[in-house]
């Protein structure tokens, strides 16, 4: 089964940055889909919870320099 999420993510300030965060979530595995918005700073996955946790994707966004948090 796959859920989407949806989070908020800080520290992105050019188009560059969306790329970046988009790449990192991507390569997450258990994440299928991730798109990063700039003007609103944030985003949606899709991803498998039997493979990865909402925590493990936000590790891997704050490791890279931005911060994320799920909406719930
Ligand atoms: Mo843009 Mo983002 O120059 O980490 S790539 S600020």
């Amino acid at each position: 089964k796959i859920l989407t999420g949806q989070f908020r993510i800080g520290g992105m300030t050019c188009a560059a940055c969306v790329n970046s965060v988009e790449g990192i979530l991507r390569k997450i595995p258990g994440v299928k889909r991730a798109v990063v918005a700039l003007a609103t700073s944030s985003g949606e996955v899709d991803y498998d919870p039997s493979i990865i946790s909402k925590d493990d994707i936000v590790s891997a966004v704050e490791d890279a320099g931005f911060e994320a948090a799920f909406l719930r």
